[in-house]
């Protein structure tokens, strides 16, 4: 099977963020048949919504997988799931636990009823392009254009670093942290 290097933007503004977001790298680096190979540092961003709401703290990580984007997702909705998110439809948007998204998968294109990558909204969202800049550099965005252009050209939202980057890569069978 091959190895794929994918980001995976995280998010959280409920219930203490920045533990919540520490703890789900933690969790990420013990994807089955995955590595975390990278991280960025922890960023608080302004809510991008119509709804009023706290801050979030938002990080991409990057990992090495062998498993297909649906596997993946479904591993990403379990650790959403153990930090008790409410995954109820007309909450779209809405204050969230836990939020785990395939941002990037490679260099492929997936438009289907239950996954799109890259990240359809990622053009517009700041609180991941900074990240991921931080951990990839200048990349080439499947279908979108270089990174540093979405960044140039993304809405401007308040956002700043935290803290550092939290963990390290771990190796097979290792427990982070
Ligand atoms: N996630 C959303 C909606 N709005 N705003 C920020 N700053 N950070 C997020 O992670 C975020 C958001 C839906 O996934
Ligand atoms: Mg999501
Ligand atoms: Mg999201």
């Amino acid at each position: 099977m091959p190895i794929e290097e994918v980001f995976i933007g995280i998010g959280s503004n409920l219930t203490n963020p920045v533990s919540i977001v520490q703890d789900a790298i933690v969790c990420l680096g013990k994807i089955t048949s995955s590595k975390l190979i990278n991280c960025s540092s922890l960023y608080q961003s302004e809510p991008v919504s119509d709804i009023v709401q706290d801050d979030y703290v938002n990080a991409v990580v990057a990992i090495e997988t062998s498993l297909q984007p649906t596997f993946l997702l479904l591993e990403l909705q379990a650790i959403e799931h153990a930090f008790y998110r409410q995954r109820d439809p007309s909450l779209k948007a809405a204050p969230r636990t836990l939020d785990l998204d395939i941002v990037l998968y490679a260099n492929r294109i997936i438009d289907d009823s239950h996954l799109t990558i890259p990240h359809p909204e990622m053009h517009n969202r700041l609180f991941v392009l900074k990240p991921l800049f931080e951990i990839a550099g200048e990349i080439y965005i499947p279908g979108l254009g270089s990174l540093s252009y979405l960044i140039d050209n993304a809405p401007a939202i308040d956002m700043h670093i935290i803290s550092e980057p939290v963990i390290l890569a771990s190796g097979p069978g290792v427990v982070p942290g």
